[in-house]
């Protein structure tokens, strides 16, 4: 009996870390302040069919609105009620987003942030996405209702209010971070309206959360939050599914709290990965690709099953957040791909790619005065929806990472690979690697000032290959380079430093 209570609590309490994607996919793809009605679209024409398994969206619920600066991007994460109307749309347009994408298999993480409500200078008014009256000066939020005594003015023990040391673990949790009111999470009216939030997701269909700002947040508290939270739906997943969880804490070494303390409630977001990728990418501080060789829990990074990887996030590739200079976004295109090919490839963790918005970055002392730019928006303030261009780019500003060639491709071939040992590891000793994934897969990457010119074991049944970062297989036909494994499964790489980009990348299904 004693036995049987443990092994079920040990099943629950892991239970979260699965982000129950459908039909063999594998891939998250944050689509940054994008609207719901396009995402609804985007799930339905192309995450789906090119076998993304998920879509983090940007917060959903009421939040301040913002005129100085110009409705930043960030005043989403100032909630001031749990009403879901933002600029990415209504309640309305989320429910039937959420339900058009868990149509077509394409899971809905939600953005939850519940650690605070908006700045303490955040006025008094109905300056707020959905309008509803609030007031900062006096901690009232009667939408939820919130008021004073829900936030944690009297626990926090610095003069300002605010976090000042990122040493002490009580003003972590308690005091503000950056002003922002924080709440008191360890009462239990606070919880239950958060959890009431949240299932309200779950119940239109939410398949789980991207909890933001972890770090400032007792573990004990939103251990007690998960527990409130229902099942999956079961319109779309199977009975007794509990919500994945993925939170934000950012622990890049060195400070007072640690990752650890939250693996056992859900995965935690792991930022060494996207700090140490883009410095060994970008061969800094004498980092060598063919030092990725136990790339993993070999860097020091959390156990595999409790990470949710990304190359980069919404705030490092701003700036925002942690991980420096080293990180690699769009601005750099031929080595984020070639970043994300590795990511893709690579077993470790669960994989999130990022889909931005260009702005206009303005540089001064090496900081970015530009970096709280919104999304493409009208002069009304409302956010432009995602034109897709002829060649199925996306235009007025969109990146749509997700869509480029390199990327969608890599998504696919971590489903075809998903499951399959790290296998056939090779280097040159400095920037040139290949590793496949058992015999389903494989890539070559040349990050070396050299060509690369090698006879490597793919791992691969004999036969012709369409290489899916130059091109595509089409029709049986392939419009990039091919590449032939001969029946001892090995096969003649040329990789020239000056290729458009520089890798390589097979697997079953571009077979010819
Ligand atoms: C400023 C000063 C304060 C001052 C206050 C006075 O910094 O010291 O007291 O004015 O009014 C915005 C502004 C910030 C401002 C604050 C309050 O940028 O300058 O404070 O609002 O008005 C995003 C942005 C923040 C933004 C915040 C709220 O990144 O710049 O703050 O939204 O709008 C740590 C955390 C980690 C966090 C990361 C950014 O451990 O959890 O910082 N990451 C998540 C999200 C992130 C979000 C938050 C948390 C907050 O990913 O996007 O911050 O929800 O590492
Ligand atoms: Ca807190």
């Amino acid at each position: 009996m004693k036995l049987l209570g443990l092994v079920a609590l040990f099943a629950l309490s892991f239970a979260q870390h699965d982000p129950h994607m459908k039909h063999g996919r594998t891939s998250i793809v944050h689509l940054f302040e994008w609207r719901w009605a396009d995402i609804a679209v985007e799930c339905e024409r192309y995450l789906a069919p090119n076998g993304f398994g998920g879509v983090q969206i940007s917060p959903p619920c009421e939040n301040i609105v913002l005129t100085n600066p110009w409705q930043p991007w960030w005043q989403r994460y100032q909630p001031i009620s749990y009403n879901l109307c933002s600029r990415s749309g209504t309640e309305e347009e989320l429910s039937d987003m959420i339900t058009r994408c868990n149509d077509v298999g394409v899971n809905v993480y939600v953005d939850a942030v519940i650690n605070h409500m908006c700045g303490a200078s955040g006025g008094k008014g109905h300056h707020s996405s959905c309008g509803s009256y609030f007031n900062a000066e006096n901690k009232d939020f009667p939408s939820v209702p919130y008021s004073y005594w829900d936030f944690n003015e009297g626990k926090c023990k610095t003069s300002s209010g605010d976090i000042e040391s990122y040493q002490d673990i009580f003003q972590i949790r308690d005091c503000r971070l950056v002003s922002l009111l924080d709440l008191a999470l360890e009462k239990d009216y606070v919880r239950g309206k958060v959890a009431q939030y949240m299932n309200k997701l779950i119940d239109i269909g939410v398949a789980g959360f991207r909890m933001d700002a972890c770090k400032h947040m007792w573990p004990a508290d939103l251990s007690a939050v998960y527990d409130k939270l229902h099942n999956l739906s079961s319109k779309w997943f199977p009975s007794d599914s509990r919500p994945f969880i993925y939170q934000e804490v950012i622990d890049l070494g060195g400070e007072a709290i640690q990752v650890k303390e939250y693996y056992d409630m859900g995965r935690v977001t792991e930022f060494k990965y996207s700090a140490k990728l883009g410095t060994v990418v970008r061969r800094w501080e004498k980092e060598k690709m063919s030092y990725l060789k136990n790339w993993g829990e070999g860097w020091a990074f959390m156990p595999s099953d409790k990470a949710l990887v990304f190359v980069d996030n919404h705030d490092n590739q701003r700036g925002h957040g942690a991980g420096g200079a080293s990180v690699l976004t769009f601005w750099d295109a031929r080595l984020y791909k070639m970043a994300m090919g590795f990511m893709l490839a690579h077993p470790y963790g669960v994989t999130r790619v990022m889909s931005s918005y260009r702005w206009d970055r303005l540089f001064q002392n090496g900081k970015d005065l530009n970096d709280w730019m919104g999304p493409p928006s009208h002069s009304n303030g409302s956010t432009k929806s995602v034109p897709i261009n002829p060649d199925t780019t996306c235009g007025d500003g969109w990146v749509c990472e997700h869509r480029w060639r390199q990327i969608r491709n890599m998504v696919k071939f971590r489903n075809v690979v998903n499951g399959q040992p790290y296998s056939n590891w090779w280097d040159n000793g400095n920037n040139q690697i290949a590793f496949g994934r058992g015999d389903r897969g494989f890539i070559v990457i040349n990050n070396d000032d050299w060509d690369l010119n090698e006879t490597l074991n793919t791992g691969l049944p004999a036969g012709i290959y369409c290489d899916v970062i130059s091109g595509d297989k089409l029709n049986g036909q392939c419009s990039g380079k091919q590449l032939k494994v001969g029946g001892d499964r090995r096969a003649q790489f040329h990789i020239s430093n000056t290729d458009e980009d520089p890798f390589i990348a097979v697997h079953i299904d571009s077979k010819l």
